[in-house]
């Protein structure tokens, strides 16, 4: 294979967030969005030729164009507060134990609960995404890889990468889960808009649907969101949205594209989803921000796809075939010995080096 020729942006940063676990139907098991991925991806993508970029620390603003306030200084504080708080005593991660769901407040007003445990549950949808004392410098660090990975593409590169972990895609304007703090793509996209890119296009080939990426842009007619993954009605996570029927609202109807497939499916149906995402953005978009988790791969132990290396290499060609430059941002994936291969194939593939 040819030398992969694109900056990979990088910050040790991301190594801090530590999970140590993800609370499954109430059981403690061990956590899968791991620091080592971070760090298996970097080796792979010096030892295929990539150059390694610093991570610039210049997400801020954009960061505050992506989430609320609230979300933002509850995942900055949380887990000060829950040391302070004596909570390590029982639980070394915040875990969210109630939430302020529709069905309990039945619209009565959202308030802002005294108790730091209870203060979980507002932001956190899920009991698998816990806080730990790391969580919020590396979900910092990813998003401002992803914000720099976008400048890199504005000031002339015709593709870059950022080793973003935490991923981002699960995560919405005011809250988290499916393992992700803040929503790196979406960081990305308005990097893209600041540098004055009129129309981005999301494609999010990560094997869940990205309901956080989705739905930060589902209004809006100047991104388009796209997606393949695993179907939702299949009984997979993000289980409440990802359906194809979901086609944006407002000034965004029409820029929302789902293909959810079914579990089993293999290069040829996946190859064939991407090719719709690719024919649906055609002329509408000046620049593309990927969404690469390879968690679809056969390997994965978090989705039922059978994609191959082979099938990512493709993927990226005919992400390649847009011929708009590229900001690919890390999602999922979480098979360590061939998350590397899976990603630098995807990769020679954006850039015509496979
Ligand atoms: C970014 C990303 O790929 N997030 C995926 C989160 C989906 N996690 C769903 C986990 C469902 C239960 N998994 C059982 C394994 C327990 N360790
Ligand atoms: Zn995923």
């Amino acid at each position: 294979m040819a030398k992969l020729d694109l900056p990979v942006v990088w910050s040790d940063d991301v190594l801090r967030h530590v999970p140590d676990a993800e609370i499954w139907i109430g059981v403690r098991t061990p956590g899968t969005e791991l620091p080592e991925r971070a760090t298996v991806l970097r080796s792979a993508l010096v030892r295929a030729g990539a150059r390694l970029v610093e991570a610039r620390p210049l997400g801020d603003e954009l960061l505050a164009q992506t989430h609320t306030p609230e979300l933002l200084a509850h995942l900055e504080g949380v887990y000060g507060q829950w040391a302070e708080g004596g909570y390590l005593e029982y639980q070394n991660r915040v875990v969210p134990y109630v939430f302020p769901t529709p069905a309990m407040l039945e619209g009565l007003p959202v308030r802002r609960p005294t108790a730091t445990h209870a203060r979980a549950g507002q932001f956190c949808y899920d009991t698998m995404t816990l806080v730990g004392p790391g969580t919020w410098p590396a979900a910092r660090a990813a998003a401002h890889a992803a914000a720099t990975a976008a400048d890199l593409v504005a000031a002339g590169e015709r593709a870059a990468y950022a080793i973003c972990r935490p991923p981002g895609h699960h995560a919405t304007r005011s809250g988290f889960g499916g393992s992700c703090y803040l929503n790196n793509a979406a960081v990305a996209v308005l990097a893209l808009r600041r540098a004055g890119v009129a129309r981005v296009a999301v494609v999010d080939v990560d094997a869940h649907h990205g309901n956080g990426t989705q739905s930060i842009f589902y209004d809006r007619a100047d991104v388009l969101y796209t997606s393949v993954h695993v179907d939702p009605g299949e009984g997979w996570f993000p289980h409440y949205a990802g359906f194809a029927d979901e086609t944006g609202t407002g000034a965004g109807e029409g820029a929302n594209l789902n293909v959810p497939l079914a579990p089993g499916t293999g290069d040829e149906g996946w190859l064939a989803g991407v090719r719709e995402l690719v024919e649906f953005i055609g002329d509408r978009a000046d620049a593309v921000v990927l969404s690469l988790g390879v968690d679809a791969a056969k390997d994965d132990p978090e989705s039922p796809l059978q994609v191959t290396e082979d099938g990512y290499g493709r993927t990226g060609e005919l992400v390649r075939e847009l011929g708009l430059p590229v900001v690919a941002v890390h999602e999922g994936g979480y098979h360590l010995p061939t998350l590397g291969p899976l990603t630098v194939a995807t990769l020679a593939g954006i850039t015509g080096t496979r």
